[in-house]
């Protein structure tokens, strides 16, 4: 492989992540003139999540009609939650046709970032060397870095042991011993696909997910003609499809009892799927429907039905070098251990590696401050920084495109807006950002994620929902739809340099 080219010594803005978030930033720079950009990924290829979550079953559970860019619409998506494979071709479809991949340096991760108040610049370190930028812009993502779980012995097992986002297709599972720990939305994407080919399969559950029907359905070809060829058709149905979506949010965020319908549909997908009453018993839940992410599956019921399926609930005590110990003192042997435990989403590892203007790193400030953004965006101590899916800009609802181009549209009004005050430095007020956290966490008492009886993934070790967003989409784009410089502490361009003060300059002198 020939040795990558050397990283410019500054651009004007460096991006951090080729996913959907890094990708719609290249474009909308692009298209906004703002050409002198770089967009550093650390795997080799973009789509991010898309990219790593490669397991098998691995699908969508928004539609893929909203789960797409608005300005890259795609008539030929093969079923209403499209698969993996799917999702990751249009990305990279889109990256190849929008002609932003000469400014994409793959395997480059960012090792740290530190603002250079001084220069009001960013100083980035990359594993491919440094590269300084007037901003930079987090698109990491929230669903990157995989959490495994600590449990006693897991790294004396002898067997195979992976991830679910880091698939190992190397491993043949056919007749073997299998056992997935988690039952989140990865899990029962699994299960299924693995349950047709393993010889026995051990599923460990610590809490029942709500699992709802999934109407999904192949288009036909008339179909995508019509979407391809009718004029305003697609744009229609995408329309329709986000209304839908939104009709969703006061069940999440106000009044949980009204999701009532979505339970008995639950319900009725369990009856349906299980015949026995204990094993029903076992995956019916016991908090409110949206508490968690409400999943979607037609097949994850009859696979934990099927003869060489377990489900366990047991809580695990310890793993061996060969299997899984309850703490009934049951030891079931295991070949492959796949664990489906989910992803660092409340201390999202990137803010590690990006140092503010104080010195600290941002997860100190956060630990300080907790996780929190202006407008999931911007963050106080961290000047000319825009975060894509920053913190609570998460959805239990919808597409999460929708989020990031709402965001991406804010970066790149904050770039105008530098260019025509010509502000080299803009920084969110620590007032503006309190108050707009404040508003947001008096909006999350109401919601089910925080009354609804669970705990997930959602909130932090305080019990604080630094993840999701508690309103509808609509109102997250009007409140970025332009970028509020009043908030924000600007610093103009820097003065010019002191004239030299020993020798008396004549022209004055003669003036
Ligand atoms: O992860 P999760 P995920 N011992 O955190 C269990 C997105 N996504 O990868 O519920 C035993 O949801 C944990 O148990 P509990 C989507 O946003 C989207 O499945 O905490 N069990 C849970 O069951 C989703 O929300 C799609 O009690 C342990 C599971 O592991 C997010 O990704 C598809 C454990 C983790 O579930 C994450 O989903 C897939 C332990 N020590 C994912 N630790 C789409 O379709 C954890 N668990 C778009």
């Amino acid at each position: 492989m020939s040795s990558l080219p050397p990283l410019p010594a500054s651009v004007d803005h460096l991006v951090v992540g080729a996913g959907f978030a890094g990708l719609c930033a290249a474009i909308k720079l692009t298209e906004a003139g703002e050409a002198d950009f770089l967009v550093v990924e650390k795997g080799d290829d973009v789509g991010g999540t898309w990219r790593d979550n490669t397991y098998p079953g691995a699908a969508c559970d928004v539609p893929s009609q909203l789960y797409s860019y608005s300005f890259a619409p795609n008539p030929d998506w093969s079923m209403s939650f499209s698969p993996q494979p799917e999702i990751q071709a249009y990305i990279q479809r889109v990256a190849r046709e929008s002609g932003v991949l000469d400014r994409f340096r793959f395997h480059t991760a960012v090792e740290d970032a530190a603002w250079d108040a001084e220069a009001r610049q960013w100083v980035v370190r990359t594993s491919a060397g440094e590269v300084r930028a007037q901003t930079l812009v987090v698109g990491a993502g929230g669903l990157s870095e995989p959490k495994l779980p600590a449990i006693e012995g897991i790294e004396g097992f002898r067997g195979e042991l992976f991830h679910s986002a880091r698939w190992d297709h190397d491993v043949d599972l056919a007749g073997k011993r299998v056992a997935v720990i988690g039952t989140g939305a990865s899990a029962i994407q699994i299960v299924p696909e693995v349950a047709k080919v393993a010889g026995h399969l051990d599923v460990y559950q610590r809490t029942a997910p709500w699992v709802i029907p999934r109407n999904d359905r192949r288009y036909s070809a008339l179909e995508k003609a019509a979407l391809r060829h009718v004029p305003g058709l697609q744009r229609l149905y995408r329309t329709g499809i986000y209304w839908g979506r939104e009709s969703y949010v006061p069940a999440f965020t106000m009044a949980p009892k009204i999701a009532f319908p979505a339970k008995k549909m639950a319900l009725a997908n369990i009856a349906r799927g299980i015949p026995d009453p204990e094993l029903r018993a076992k995956v019916t839940p016991h908090y409110e429907i949206g508490c968690k992410r409400i999943l979607i599956s037609n097949t994850y019921y009859p696979a934990l039905a099927a003869d060489n399926v377990e489900l366990v609930t047991d809580r695990i005590a310890r793993v061996t070098a060969d299997g899984i110990v309850t703490t009934d003192g049951v030891e079931r042997p295991v070949d492959v251990l796949i664990v489906a435990t989910g992803f660092h989403t409340t201390d999202l590892p990137i803010t590690d590696h990006v140092r503010g203007r104080d010195g600290r790193t941002m997860a100190e400030v956060f630990a300080q401050h907790g996780m929190a953004a202006y407008k999931g965006t911007t963050v106080p101590d961290f000047p000319n920084l825009f975060m894509l899916v920053g913190p609570n800009t998460g959805l239990g609802h919808s597409s999460m495109v929708f989020m990031i181009e709402s965001q991406v549209g804010y970066l790149v009004d904050a770039v105008r807006t530098m260019r025509i005050n010509s502000y080299d430095v803009v920084e969110p007020r620590r007032d503006a950002t309190d108050a707009w956290n404040a508003d947001l966490q008096r909006r999350m008492g109401r919601t089910v994620w925080n009354t609804g009886g669970c705990s997930s993934w959602y909130l932090d070790e305080h019990g604080r929902n630094t993840t999701l967003w508690p309103r509808s989409t609509f109102a997250f784009r009007g409140a970025l739809r332009s970028f509020d410089v009043a908030a924000y502490r600007v610093e103009g361009p820097a003065p010019a340099p002191e004239p030299p003060t020993q020798a008396p300059i004549r022209e004055d002198v003669n003036a």
